[in-house]
C-alpha cells in the first residue's frame, strides 16, 4: 500500500533511512534576495576554465560590470554575509557601487580555489619568465570578452578594481586591455616585489612572507598557518637563525616560490622583468586609471606611486592617470577610515573617497549617459593637518632641502658639521619593529604598525635619535625624502633603517595620549651591500666611510609649530626584516650562525635627510 501511495502521491514517499544526508551540491534558498548570483566556469584561450562568481542586482538592465581577479577565494569575496541584501553580500568597499546598480564579478585566478590550471605566484607576463600562452593579461582579456557576451544584464562596459594582489591583477590587465575595459582602480597594487612592495624592501627580506607563501601555495584552497610553537615571533625567528633555517624548520623550503625567492636575493632580471611600473612605462596608456594607496600602507607602500610616476608622462591630455592617497593602512580604502591606531581623521575618509570620488569616476566611464566626474589629478590626504588636498600633480616639491644629523643629537637645516655618533648593532639583540612580544599574525598589531609610537625604541643604545627644537613655524613636505648617510661599519655588510618622525608636543590637551608621541611619517630599510648596485652586491670595506643613498616612502605632511622633527637610525627591524649578519656572505638567506657578528656603526654629521620641503609663500 505504501509503495502504491508513494507512486500516486509523491508526498507520501519515504526517504530511506540510509539515504546519504549531504547532497553533491546545495544552497539554501535566500528568500526575497535583491540580487542573483551565478557561478560559472569561463574558458580561457588554452582551454583552462576559471571559476567566476557574478552578483547581479535583481532586475538589472544595461548595468556596468566591475571585475576583481583574486587569489583569495572568489566565492568568499562574494559572500561577506549570507544575506538577502546585495550590499551585505559583497565587500564593504563595494556597497556604494552595488547600490548604484553595478554587477560585481569575482574570479579565482588560474590554479586557485575553483579555477583550473597551474598557480604561479604573481605569474609573470608572457616573455622571458613565462613561456606559456597565458598570463594575467590574457586571462583578464578572455574573461572580459566572455562577460560582455554572456551577461545579458550588462551594458558591455567593464571596470577592474582590486587591492594588493588584486591590484596587481588590475595592472596586469592594463598591459593589454580588452576594448570593453573602460576604467581601472588598482589599490595598493603589488608592483615591484624587490624595491619596496611585499617580498623585500631594498633587498631586506620580509619574514611574514614565509607564512604567506605557506598559506597561498601550500594548497590550492589555502594552506595552513605555520605552527611556530611560540607566542613571541621575535623569539621564534631569532632562535631559528637564518631565513633558510627558519623555512626549513617548517618544511616551506620545499615550496617552489620559497626556492625562487632564495635564488634571487638581489635585484636581478627575475625582479626587473616583473616590475610592473617598468612594464607599463613601455605600453600605451589607454584606460583611465586611478591608482590608490594608503599613506601608512604596511604591505605595498611603493608600487602605487611608481605606477603613477610611470604613467604620468603618457597622460598628455591629463585625463587618464590619477593618484589617490588616503590616511589608511594596507587596503584600508575598502574599510572604515576614520582612524588608524590612536590617530583620528576627519570622519570616514575611506567611505568619503569611495562614495564621492571613486563612484563618480567609475560612473563616468561605465554608466550609460553619466556625466564627467570632477576628478582631481591627485587627491592626497595631508597628514598633520588632516585634510584632503587636490593637487595638479605629484610630487609637489621640486627641490630637496637637507636636514643634517648634528652634534648633541640635534637635527637642523644649517650647514653640516664635523663629528659622528656610533652604536653597536648586535644581531643577537636586534631592534624590534613593534614592542615585544611581537605577534606578526595579529591584525591589531600588523595593520596599524606604521603609525606606532617610536618611543618604544628611541632610547635604545643601538638606535640614534636626532631631533629639532620645537618648531616655530610649520614645515610642510610633499614628495619623497632621500636619505643620504655617510657612515662606516666595522663589519663587511649591514642594514640601515632610517625613520622620519613627527614628535608631538609634550602635552596634547585634545587627546592626551598623543603627548610626546613619535609618529612615523616615512621610514624604510636599505641593505648596505646594494649601495653601489641593486643588482650586484658588494662587501662593505670595513671602517671606511661609505655613502648610502635611498628614498623613503612618499609623504604629504605638515609638521606643526610646537612639534619637532626627529630622525632615527638603526641597523635592524626585527622580525619584520631578516637580520643582516654584518659579515659579507654571498647569499644572506643561507648565512651560518657564525656569520652573525656585532658591528660598530659610525654615522657622520654630514649625513642628511633631503626633505621635499614646500616653502610657504
Ligand atoms: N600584500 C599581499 C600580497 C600581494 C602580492 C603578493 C603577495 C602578497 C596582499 O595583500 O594581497
Amino acid at each position: 500500500v505504501a509503495a502504491l501511495l508513494a507512486l500516486s502521491f509523491p508526498a507520501f514517499a519515504q526517504t530511506p533511512a540510509m539515504a546519504p544526508d549531504i547532497p553533491a551540491k546545495f544552497d539554501t534558498v535566500i528568500p526575497n534576495a535583491d540580487y542573483i548570483k551565478r557561478d560559472v566556469m569561463i574558458p580561457m584561450r588554452d582551454g583552462v576554465k576559471l571559476h567566476t562568481v557574478i552578483v547581479i542586482p535583481k532586475d538589472a538592465q544595461r548595468a556596468p560590470i566591475v571585475l576583481t581577479r583574486t587569489p583569495y577565494n572568489a566565492s568568499g569575496r562574494a559572500s561577506r554575509n549570507i544575506s538577502p541584501s546585495i550590499a551585505a553580500t559583497v565587500g564593504q568597499g563595494d556597497e556604494t557601487m552595488v547600490g548604484e546598480g553595478y554587477i560585481r564579478v569575482f574570479q579565482d585566478v588560474r590554479g586557485k580555489y575553483g579555477s583550473e590550471g597551474d598557480y604561479v605566484m604573481t605569474r609573470p607576463l608572457i616573455g622571458p619568465l613565462n613561456a606559456t600562452r597565458t598570463d594575467h593579461a590574457t586571462d583578464a582579456w578572455d574573461t572580459i570578452d566572455w562577460l560582455v557576451k554572456n551577461v545579458p544584464e550588462s551594458n558591455g562596459k567593464v571596470g577592474m578594481i582590486g587591492s594588493s594582489y588584486e591590484g596587481f591583477t588590475v595592472l596586469m590587465a592594463l598591459t593589454d586591455p580588452h576594448p570593453a575595459l573602460k576604467v581601472a582602480v588598482p589599490m595598493s597594487p603589488m608592483v615591484d616585489g624587490w624595491r619596496g612592495d611585499d617580498w623585500f624592501h631594498n633587498g631586506a627580506f620580509r619574514m611574514p612572507n614565509l607564512g604567506y607563501i605557506a598559506g597561498q601555495t601550500g594548497a590550492k584552497s589555502g594552506g595552513k598557518p605555520l605552527a611556530t610553537g611560540v607566542y613571541d615571533d621575535y623569539e621564534g625567528v631569532l632562535r631559528a637563525g637564518s631565513v633558510s633555517a627558519y623555512a626549513a624548520k617548517f618544511g616551506i623550503d620545499q615550496l617552489n616560490f620559497t626556492k625562487k625567492l632564495f635564488e634571487h636575493p638581489a635585484y636581478d632580471s627575475y625582479w626587473q622583468h616583473q616590475a610592473l611600473d617598468k612594464i607599463l612605462a613601455k605600453k600605451a596608456l589607454k584606460v583611465p586609471t586611478m591608482t590608490v594607496v594608503g599613506y601608512w600602507d604596511q604591505e605595498d607602500i611603493y608600487g602605487a606611486y611608481a605606477v603613477y610616476g610611470a604613467l604620468e608622462p603618457k597622460d598628455t591630455a591629463n585625463d587618464k592617470n590619477f593618484l589617490v592617497v588616503g590616511p589608511w593602512r594596507h587596503s584600508g580604502v575598502n574599510y572604515e577610515g576614520s582612524s588608524l591606531g590612536v590617530f583620528k581623521f576627519t570622519g570616514d575618509t575611506a567611505l568619503e573617497f569611495r562614495r564621492d570620488v571613486m563612484q563618480p569616476f567609475l560612473d563616468q566611464y561605465l554608466k550609460d549617459g553619466a556625466p564627467a566626474a570632477d576628478t582631481p589629478p591627485v587627491l592626497f590626504y595631508q597628514t598633520g593637518i588632516n585634510r584632503w588636498q587636490k593637487l595638479p600633480q605629484w610630487p609637489v616639491a621640486q627641490q630637496l632641502k637637507p636636514i643634517y644629523l648634528q652634534n648633541g643629537f640635534k637635527l637642523g637645516f644649517d650647514a653640516p658639521q664635523e663629528g659622528y655618533d656610533e652604536y653597536v648593532s648586535d644581531p643577537a639583540k636586534p631592534v624590534p619593529f613593534v614592542p615585544r612580544p611581537v605577534r606578526m599574525g595579529d591584525g591589531n598589531v600588523w595593520k596599524p604598525w606604521l603609525v606606532s609610537d617610536q618611543r618604544s625604541v628611541s632610547d635604545r643604545t643601538d638606535v640614534l635619535s636626532y631631533m629639532t627644537e620645537p618648531l616655530k613655524a610649520k614645515v610642510q613636505i610633499a614628495g619623497q625624502t632621500m636619505v643620504n648617510l655617510q657612515a662606516a661599519t666595522t663589519g663587511t655588510d649591514g642594514d640601515w633603517v632610517v625613520k622620519l618622525i613627527d614628535v608631538y608636543p609634550d602635552e596634547v590637551p585634545s587627546q592626551p595620549e598623543l603627548g610626546g608621541y613619535q609618529l612615523p611619517i616615512a621610514m624604510d630599510i636599505f641593505r648596505g651591500r646594494y649601495r653601489n648596485s641593486l643588482e650586484t652586491p658588494s662587501p662593505i670595506p670595513a671602517n671606511e666611510v661609505q655613502r648610502y643613498r635611498f628614498a623613503l616612502p612618499n609623504a604629504n605632511h605638515v609638521f606643526l609649530p610646537g612639534h619637532r622633527i626627529m630622525v632615527q637610525v638603526q641597523s635592524s627591524w626585527f622580525p619584520l626584516y631578516d637580520r643582516n649578519p654584518q659579515t659579507y656572505v654571498p647569499n644572506i638567506f643561507y648565512a651560518k650562525p657564525s656569520d652573525y657578528q656585532k658591528a660598530t656603526l659610525k654615522v657622520f654629521h654630514n649625513s642628511a635627510l633631503e626633505l621635499p620641503v614646500v616653502e610657504s609663500k
